[in-house]
């Protein structure tokens, strides 16, 4: 089985397709599109939807290739019975009608992926109702039966659900590969410390590496 090797820090990531899922935490329109939850909580929507293009890019070539893709989407149920207390608090409006639908609501024209990274029919499309993707999700049977063991990690925040995806995935043992382009927080500043925190003491929760360097290794 071909393996690959990107040049990443803190050091090398080696992994072969087999064994290796792509996730794309949360391109949901609420946190890409003017309109959306993002906005709504305060925050310019073009320090995300820029990443757009390079994780189309990333995508392609793991279908390419055969990866595993895995899309999650964070939302609730219509009704909102399954909004923690706490998050119906402090989440910033979940439920309320924004431009695009009841923001981060199951169904709604907002709660979908962008029309630029729609899914295909073969692709895993994973609704979580926390930042964390193994939170009250079947993400850990799906990756058990397909036998994965490594993690490229792309989305968005970068400082909330995909760090908060990041270790909960270091946790249960697998090796997560965070793409540094594909990534974005609406404060750049997060988007770097989180890169800095996955990496740093030798790999604590994981890889950084941009986007090329993978692309790159598969075409060796
Ligand atoms: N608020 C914020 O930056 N992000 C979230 O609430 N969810 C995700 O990161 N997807």
């Amino acid at each position: 089985m071909t393996s690959y090797k990107v040049n990443a820090k803190p050091y090398e990531f080696e992994f072969n397709n087999d064994s290796t899922a792509l996730m794309i935490i949360d391109m949901q329109r609420d946190f890409l599109y003017p309109g959306g939850f993002g906005e709504k909580l305060g925050n310019d929507v073009s320090a995300t939807n820029k990443i757009i293009p390079n994780v189309q890019r990333v995508l392609e070539e793991a279908r390419e290739k055969g990866l595993l893709v895995i899309h999650t989407r964070e939302g609730h149920r219509p009704d909102l019975t399954d909004v923690p207390v706490s998050k119906a608090k402090r989440g910033g409006g979940i439920g309320e009608v924004g431009p695009m639908g009841r923001i981060l609501v199951r169904g709604e024209y907002g709660h979908d992926i962008v029309d630029e990274l729609q899914p295909k029919e073969n692709e895993v499309v994973l609704d979580k109702p926390g930042k964390g993707a193994f939170y009250q999700t079947d993400l850990e049977s799906i990756l058990r039966n397909r036998n994965i063991k490594n993690l490229i990690v792309t989305g968005v925040t970068t400082h909330v659900c995909v760090q908060t995806t990041i270790r909960e995935a270091n946790d249960r043992g697998y090796e997560c590969l965070m793409l540094e382009d594909c990534c974005a927080a609406f404060d750049p500043k997060d988007h770097e410390d989180s890169i800095r925190m996955i990496n740093q003491q030798g790999g604590i929760f994981g890889w950084t590496a941009p986007s090329e360097n993978l692309l790159s290794a598969w075409s060796k």
